[in-house]
């Protein structure tokens, strides 16, 4: 049966909602350290976990809040858990890279590329205990070529384990392109391990949807891992604050903040040849230009669910997004409004 995008929209909307009450609540400064957002990647996500079952594990990157939200965790005890309070979901201790839900086996790590070793685990797991259920592993570009993930690939293969590792690929980790980082096609790479695998446009929910059934049929039915390599964006570039956007969305700020430092390095008497320091300039202006490619709202995966809907039920999506829109401003001013709890 085809997906419902109806369904997959509303679960993209909430997601993306609720981030963004979290980037406002970090810019005010009430969530301390890093904040990394899956804005950009919902389509994906929503595309995959949608179609989870009870007994399915997850294993997560430091974008663990869509996949966390959209399986069915308290949007609340994951505000708190941000907000560093006792009463969050792993009791202000994880923050958002560290985070455990239990009760839906589903566990992130900020250490990149640890979440193929943790999904082999709850696969092997599930293998014994839960017969039928898979284990998903999310994960970057700029994880692809790390030894622990390379090796839960080959060990999934030759223990036939259900895990679905899937590749979100934005071309970017932090500021090295994968195309200096990640050599050869990731798809031949999965398939030279001995699993299938595909290449999707993660803009489509619709697409990674029919692409996730088959690679979930196939894991639920003891073939052994598949893998899924899906293409996206991240509209608030690596994390917020991030100091290429920064560039272009407050340039009077950054400069203050940081063309003197650049300028002054630049123009130091000793160090690097005039041509290696006219070279490093260039290389900062490419990647504050392909920061701002990575925003660009025409590949946004709610812009391509809305173009859909629009055309089908102007009216009914209005009302489903003003109805989410709600709830987040009501669920944003509970955990403002809330003290510390005794
Ligand atoms: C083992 C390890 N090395 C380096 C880092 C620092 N680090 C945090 S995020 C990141 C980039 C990850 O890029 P990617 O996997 O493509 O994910 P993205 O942030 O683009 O979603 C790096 C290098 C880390 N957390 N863990």
């Amino acid at each position: 049966m085809p997906p419902d995008l109806w369904d997959l929209h509303a679960l993209m909307f909430k997601s993306r909602c609720f981030e963004e009450a979290v980037r406002q609540v970090w810019w005010q400064g009430k969530i301390s350290g890093e904040m990394h957002l899956g804005m950009g990647e919902e389509g994906i996500v929503a595309g995959i976990v949608s179609q989870l079952q009870d007994g399915d594990a997850m294993a997560l990157e430091h974008r663990g809040t869509p996949p966390l939200l959209m399986r069915g965790v308290d949007p609340l005890a994951l505000l708190r858990e941000f907000m560093g309070r006792p009463d969050g979901l792993c009791a202000g201790m994880g923050g958002h890279m560290h985070l455990f839900a239990p009760a839906l086996l589903a566990a992130s790590s900020g250490i990149v590329g640890a979440s193929g070793p943790a999904a082999v685990g709850f696969a092997l797991a599930g293998q014994s205990q839960r017969p039928g259920s898979v284990a998903l592993a999310f994960f970057g570009d700029g994880a692809t070529s790390q030894g622990m993930l390379l090796e839960s690939m080959n060990l999934a293969v030759v223990w036939k384990l259900p895990v679905i590792f899937v590749c979100k690929d934005n071309a970017w980790a932090i500021t090295t392109p994968a195309e200096g980082a990640v050599g050869g096609n990731l798809r031949a790479r999965a398939e030279a391990f001995g699993m299938p695998a595909w290449e999707v446009d993660g803009r489509d929910v619709t697409a990674v949807w029919q692409v996730a059934q088959v690679a979930l049929q196939s894991a639920r039915a003891g073939n052994g891992p598949a893998f899924i390599w899906a293409h996206c964006i991240h509209l608030e570039g690596h994390f917020l604050g991030d100091g290429l956007l920064d560039m272009l969305r407050r340039p009077v700020y950054s400069l203050q903040k940081r063309g003197w430092p650049m300028l002054k390095s630049f123009l130091r008497p000793k160090g690097a040849l005039w041509g290696e320091r006219i070279a490093s300039l260039r290389q900062v202006l490419s990647n504050v230009a392909a920061a701002q490619a990575q925003t660009n709202h025409h590949d946004d995966p709610l812009t391509f669910s809305r173009r859909s809907l629009k055309a089908e039920d102007p009216a009914r999506l209005a009302q489903l997004e003003k109805d989410i829109r709600e709830k987040t401003r009501q669920l944003l001013a509970s955990a403002l409004s809330e003290g510390q709890p005794a």
